[in-house]
Order: structure tokens, then sequence, then C-alpha cells
């Protein structure tokens, strides 16, 4: 890639990873002077460093890039980039805490290339407790750099509601598979297009670009309404790749190995299966969805190859429904914020 090709995802990257010792630094500090509790600042710096770092970044980063678009250039001074800088790790914080979270409640084996946190040998179920102070960090990192800032408030409630809306679309999620009990009744369209509404497009697209906006002064409802309906449009299509990518992807891209049939997850693919299949296949899915067995796993496997879900099709459909809301909703936004997202997550293969 030259440097015009280069997306400024890419550019802003160096020094977004860059800022993560001085927020390690930041989180940690106080604690070793109270010699009391060093055992334990010890451990989440181990925490944060395992479990904050090794993703792509791409929600960090969008803080940061909205940032820079929405900011006259006058006001971006050495002291609101590295405000911008520290809310972007923020959501990568909350990312963490929820992926530390998940990856239990999942069962997964590998994430970003490496045992899943909770794998570790002695780690365990600790890592519950690691996880809530992944999110605990979030807030003292905020208060630390924004806490004279007329947009503090609207952060706090910001990370506060992206937490309960992705908590309740986890929610569904769960109960939606529950273990043992096949049911292909409950695998609609309308119930995914919710858990993954909740539990992926909330927190991965809106919770970003809304903190950005803040940030540059922008509050009005009329214009965080305006983006989130192109952003959750995002998020939805994102999760639809995951749930792909789950069974598709190649884990040493991924870096982590699928578990959803498994899991009994309402996945795209099984929505878009059962929309498919005979009576006779909507039988064999009965029989093989939700278990642990490699065999019935590739029997599930072998039928989506057979039934050659359109997942090409939906992206071009939901890529141009997505450039319509972009040309309506956009405003006062520039368009092009809007587009460099979408230019990192179509076509991905990570
Ligand atoms: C993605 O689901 C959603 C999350 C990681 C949010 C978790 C929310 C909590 C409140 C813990 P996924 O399980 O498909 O993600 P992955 O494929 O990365 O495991
Ligand atoms: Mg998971
Ligand atoms: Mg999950
Ligand atoms: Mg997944």
């Amino acid at each position: 890639m030259n440097g015009d090709q280069k997306s400024v995802f890419a550019q802003e990257k160096q020094d977004f990873v860059q800022h993560f010792s001085q927020v390690v630094k930041i989180l940690t500090e106080d604690g070793m002077g109270h010699s009391e509790v060093g055992d334990a600042i010890a451990r989440l710096k181990e925490v944060l460093v395992y479990n904050a770092l090794g993703g792509k970044y791409n929600r960090g980063l969008s803080v940061l890039m909205v940032f820079r678009e929405l900011v006259e250039p006058r006001k971006q001074d050495a002291d609101s980039l590295q405000r911008a800088l520290a809310v972007g790790w923020c959501v990568e914080l909350l990312q963490a805490f929820f992926l530390v979270a998940d990856d239990i409640m999942d069962a997964s084996l590998t994430r970003r290339g490496q045992p899943c946190w909770y794998k570790k040998p002695g780690i365990g179920l600790d890592a519950i407790n690691d996880a809530m102070l992944l999110e605990a960090c979030i807030y003292r990192l905020l208060k630390h750099y924004c806490h004279k800032q007329p947009y503090y408030l609207n952060l706090i409630e910001l990370f506060l509601q992206s937490t309960y809306q992705t908590e309740i679309g986890q929610t569904l999620d769960l109960i939606t598979a529950p273990q043992g009990k096949v049911d292909l009744i409950r695998f609609t369209e309308q119930r995914y297009k919710t858990i993954v509404k909740y539990k992926t497009a909330f927190y991965s697209f809106y919770l970003p670009f809304a903190a950005a906006m803040f940030m540059a002064g922008i509050d009005g409802e009329k214009e965080h309404a305006n983006a989130k309906s192109i952003l959750l449009e995002m998020g939805e299509f994102f999760q639809i790749q995951d749930d792909y990518l789950d069974l598709f992807g190649d884990p040493s891209v991924t870096g982590k190995i699928g578990t959803d049939i498994q899991d009994n997850k309402c996945s795209w693919l099984v929505v878009k299966c059962l929309q498919l299949a005979s009576s006779e296949q909507r039988k064999m899915l009965e029989e093989n969805y939700g278990q642990k067995d490699p065999e019935k796993v590739a029997k599930v496997k072998e039928l989506y190859e057979k039934l050659e879900l359109p997942l090409f099709q939906h992206e071009e459909e939901s890529y141009s429904r997505l450039m319509g809301l972009i040309e309506k909703h956009s405003s006062p936004l520039p368009p092009s914020i809007f587009l460099e997202m979408a230019k990192k997550i179509y076509k991905r293969q990570k």
C-alpha cells in the first residue's frame, strides 16, 4: 500500500497503540504508591496487557478518526488529542471487558491468536473479576482525562448506556441459545436483528462515533439519531460477517476458533439455513445443531455449504442500503467518515 491508499485508520494506528503505555501508567500509578494494593495493581497491569492489546483497534481508532474530522484543526491541540486517544482506549477497554466475559459464556478457546484469558492456567473464573476491573478502568481513565470537560457527563452516560444495551443484547443472545435445548423455531430473522443490534452495533459503531461527537460539542438528539441510523446498519452487517467467519473464517487470520454451532447460537447462518432448508434438511439440523460432537458440527457445516447461503448477495444489498442511509442521514457529519468505516468492514477477513 502506498501513502495515498493507506486508510486513515492505518495512519492513526501507531499513535494509538503507542498511547497504551501511558494508559497503563495512569491506571496503575496511584496503586503503586499504596503498597498495600500493589499486588492487585500488578495483576491489573497483566490483565490490561493481555486483554486490551492484539486486536484491530477499529473501535478505538474510530473515536480518533471522527474527532479529527469534526473538530476544527486549530482546536486540535496536544491536550485535546490526548483526550481523544484516551477516550478511544476507553472504548477498547469496554471491548476487552466484554470479550473476557463473552469467552467464558461462549466456552471459547482462543481470542486474538492466543488462549482466552480464562483458559490460562491459574486464571479460570477469576477472569470474571478481571473483566470487572477492566470495566472500572474505563471510568478511572475518563475521570483522569476529561473530568473538567463540558462533555464529561455525556461521556459517562454514553458508556453506561452502551454497556446496558450490550448486556441486554448478550442476554438475548444467551437465552435464545439455551444449552442442550435445540428449538429451531426460536431462530427468526427478527430475533436475530434484535440480538445483534443490541449486543454488537451500539457499542462497536454508535459508541465511538457518539463519543467523538460529544467531544466535538455535537450533542443534539437529532444529530445523534441520524448517525445512529447509519451506524446500526453497519453494526448488523459486521455481526453477520462475524457469524460467517465463526465457521468459515481462517482461525489463523481471525485469531479465534468458532463455537456458534456447538453453542446453539442464533447465528445468521442458521437463520438463513432455515429459510432455505427442506423439511428433511430441517430435521437433520434439529438432530445435529447445538452439540459438541465434531461429527455433528461437520454435518451442519456441510448443510450450510450445500445450501450456498447468500452472504455475497447480502453484502451487496447491505452496502447499497448503507450508501442510501449515508446520503440521507450523514449531515451534519461529513459522509467521508462513514465511508471510511464502511471501507474498513466490507469484504473483511477478520
Ligand atoms: C459479539 O458476540 C458480542 C460481544 C462480544 C458482546 C459481549 C457482551 C457482553 C455483555 C459480555 P460473539 O460471541 O459472536 O463475539 P465473538 O465471535 O468475538 O466471540
Ligand atoms: Mg463469543
Ligand atoms: Mg457471544
Ligand atoms: Mg462470533
